[in-house]
């Protein structure tokens, strides 16, 4: 089952922390000559490229790449009532909690006269992916379409792939969600040429190129989305999930290793880290996950998780060594179950999100918790932040000053100026206060 690494009387850097847990290889840039590919392709053929793709990737032909309006709506209507209040409870949940993350436009006072304002301005145009290969993922559609249209995004556009089973279609319960978050435009298109449609337009299609692609996918689609920066903006890139838990005695043993095995069961590649200052209850954590992981559904993808050198029970010498552990990993998912979670939490620097205490687990934040479930995966926590209004916003700087308060500091211009050999920078303040 889980590995041990024992860490307690030795002090690691944090390099040499992360070669101890190593992530589970998924090389974006091996995949990005054949993304490049895909994204040409469609950049020079638009259409004919994605139904080509379609057919040779997704093996089906989609009946039409966008998705007409009452495809849309009869999805809608066709929710399953009990999806559509499981959707419905989680929608209302991450609107409240992103309107939280819209930032109050400031205004700073340098003077009479000069001020600096600075207003959060939303981009005009995102493509959402929504990964439709391995899993399906109808939540992830709330995670990426509710904090842009908290923003204040104006044009939403969204993508998922074409669906063998379904005819060609997009996924119903995909297509039934985003028509219930009033989104019009829907694409059945898939992978790193549906990424090279955002990012450039598919003008017969009347896909106009967004200012932003978000959301996860495989890694053809990390790698697509690597390339295509320049042209548009990314969130942070997507790559297999994984959960660190730090937990000490007090914990409860069983419900550690059911938030281990929840993780797991998305990837064969998931990373399931255990860190605990106790080695008895890492010995009742394991025992449980044996019971758990030989009792799941997805069985032989979460041992395959749980035995790979991505996963791991680390043993320290004490909650501080945790911590130390956790900031170097950057999990994407946090778990702190200890008798004093705020004095880890005190110390924890990168997480993508954070559960703290025994009923927060990472799947109530999956579904339902009203936090965004599309996190830095990888290490990337350690300078990447989770999908938030804040990705489709930019600080926008406003300068007022008037005659006085750019008197005021017209010396300075004008030294800096000289200084940097670029007089007439000096001479378009000089110029105001030349004319008597
Ligand atoms: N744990 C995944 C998100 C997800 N789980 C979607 C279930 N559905 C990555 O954070
Ligand atoms: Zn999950």
């Amino acid at each position: 089952m889980l590995r041990t690494i024992d860490l307690r009387a030795t002090r690691p850097s944090p390099s040499e922390l992360l070669a101890l847990v190593p992530r589970a290889a998924t090389d974006v840039s091996a995949a990005l000559e054949p993304a490049r590919g895909l994204i040409d392709a469609v950049r020079e053929q638009g259409e004919a490229a994605l139904i080509e793709q379609a057919e040779r990737l997704d093996r089906v032909r989609p009946p039409h790449l966008r998705v007409p309006a009452d495809e849309l709506e009869r999805a809608r209507d066709e929710l399953a009532p009990a999806i559509r209040d499981a959707i419905e409870r989680t929608i209302e949940r991450v609107r409240a909690a992103s309107e939280a993350q819209v930032p109050a436009p400031e205004r700073t006072v340098l003077g009479d006269g000069a001020v600096i304002e600075q207003r959060w301005q939303p981009v005009a145009r995102v493509g959402l992916y929504v990964p439709g290969g391995k899993a399906v993922y109808p939540s992830s559609v709330v995670m990426n379409v509710v904090p842009a249209q908290v923003a204040g995004v104006r044009s939403i556009a969204l993508a998922s792939p074409p669906q063998a089973a379904f005819g060609g279609r997009v996924h119903p319960t995909v297509a039934g969600v985003a028509a219930l978050l009033g989104i019009t435009e829907v694409y059945a298109m898939g992978g790193a040429g549906a990424i090279g449609a955002f990012a450039y337009g598919v003008p017969s299609l009347g896909l106009d190129p967004v200012q932003r692609v978000t959301g996860p996918g495989n890694v053809y689609v990390a790698a697509a989305k690597r390339l295509v920066q320049g042209a548009t903006g990314i969130d942070a890139e997507a790559g297999p999930t994984d959960i660190l838990v730090i937990a000490d005695d007090s914990a409860d043993a069983d419900f550690v290793a059911a938030d281990l095995v929840s993780q797991a069961e998305h990837d064969e590649l998931a990373a399931a880290v255990l860190v605990t200052d106790s080695p008895a209850f890492a010995a009742r954590v394991v025992e449980r996950l044996e019971v758990r992981v030989a009792a799941t559904k997805h069985s032989a993808r979460v041992r395959t998780a749980v035995e790979g050198v991505q996963s791991a029970v680390v043993l320290v010498d004490d909650l501080d060594q945790a911590a130390d552990f956790a900031n170097a990993f950057g999990p994407e998912h946090l778990e702190i179950q200890v008798g004093d979670p705020e004095a880890v939490l005190a110390r924890i620097e990168n997480a993508g999100a954070i559960f703290v205490g025994p009923y927060s687990p990472v799947s109530l934040g999956d579904y339902a918790a009203g936090s965004n479930h599309v996190l830095p995966t990888g290490g990337q926590a350690r300078y990447a932040a989770g999908l938030s209004a804040a990705t489709f916003l930019r600080p926008q700087q406003v300068v007022r000053y008037d005659a006085a308060a750019l008197r005021e500091v017209a010396s300075a211009i004008a030294v800096l100026s000289t200084e940097e050999d670029l007089p007439a920078h000096g001479d378009a303040v000089t110029a105001r206060f030349e004319r008597a």
